[in-house]
């Protein structure tokens, strides 16, 4: 069966202040993608930046959280740009980069997301072909409207180049990195994504969106900050991760059984 749909949604839904929420999954063990696609999730996201996954739990998580019906987003390490256009080919529908400072930095992820005319992605969409059921020229021709590139906006210079990013051919969305740029605001002074001048800067960054028409995008470190974004007009909020989950709901259940709650 073929699942051209569900990886298509993701560029479908996002936009218009579509409030998409995400799971963010660091743990490598593609059943952890699996059990999380199965709730309430509009997507799930993969890290290979700062979570466990390499290209072999990515092959297996993506073919997991498609069968569940929800398109996967892939975080590659910084400046790794062919890591983009490898997830893509496993049938990836959205790729989160780094820390993309600049116009150029845009410039050369995007050329690793698209076909040309837009970028220079190289042919070979091996698992994609499966997942999505297509073949040749349909997948080429569908690829670069399913295939969405999110820069992340988490430094000074990407602050300052935000416009310059979202001008950028192929470049989809921005997503804004609140802690790395609650330090890079403190210059280096504290790591604090609830502060004032973070705030002011999502405001920013959201307004730029909108007057670009691209999508804004945020990791939410907690709910209610989610739900703040989503007033603020964001179209995809990451709410917290698989690790932080995980502990919380174990800190949670020892408190009851431990009488401390
Ligand atoms: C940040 O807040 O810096 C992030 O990269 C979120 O994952
Ligand atoms: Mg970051």
């Amino acid at each position: 069966m073929a699942h051209l749909a569900t990886i298509g949604a993701l560029s479908k839904k996002l936009g218009g202040g579509s409030g998409l929420l995400t799971a963010w999954v660091g743990m490598p063990d593609p059943l952890v993608a699996g059990q999380l696609a199965l709730e309430d999730f509009d997507t799930v996201t993969l890290d290979m930046q700062h979570g466990a996954n390499d290209i072999h739990s990515v092959a297996l998580g993506v073919a997991q959280v498609t069968l569940a019906g929800k398109p996967t987003i892939v975080r590659i390490p910084v400046g790794q740009f062919a890591t983009a256009s490898r997830v893509l080919d496993l049938g990836v529908a959205g790729v989160i980069a780094p820390m993309i400072n600049s116009k150029e930095d845009a410039k050369a992820f995007a050329s690793f997301m698209k076909y040309p005319p837009i970028g220079e992605r190289s042919w070979g969409p091996t698992i994609a072909f499966g997942l999505t059921g297509t073949e040749g020229n349909d997948y080429m021709k569908a690829g670069n409207a399913m295939s969405v590139a999110i820069a992340m906006v988490e430094t000074r210079e990407a602050l300052a180049a935000v416009d310059d990013i979202l001008a950028t051919p192929g470049i989809d969305a921005v997503f804004v990195g609140p802690s790395d740029l609650s330090i890079a605001l403190s210059h280096g002074a504290n790591v604090d994504p609830s502060r004032k001048d973070v705030a002011e800067a999502l405001d920013h960054v959201v307004a730029r969106c909108k007057a670009h028409k691209k999508a804004a995008c945020c990791f939410a470190p907690s709910p209610l900050a989610a739900i703040e974004l989503k007033a603020k007009g964001y179209d995809l909020m990451a709410i917290g991760t698989d690790f932080g989950q995980l502990r919380s709901g174990a800190r949670a259940q020892i408190a009851i059984a431990r009488g401390t709650a």
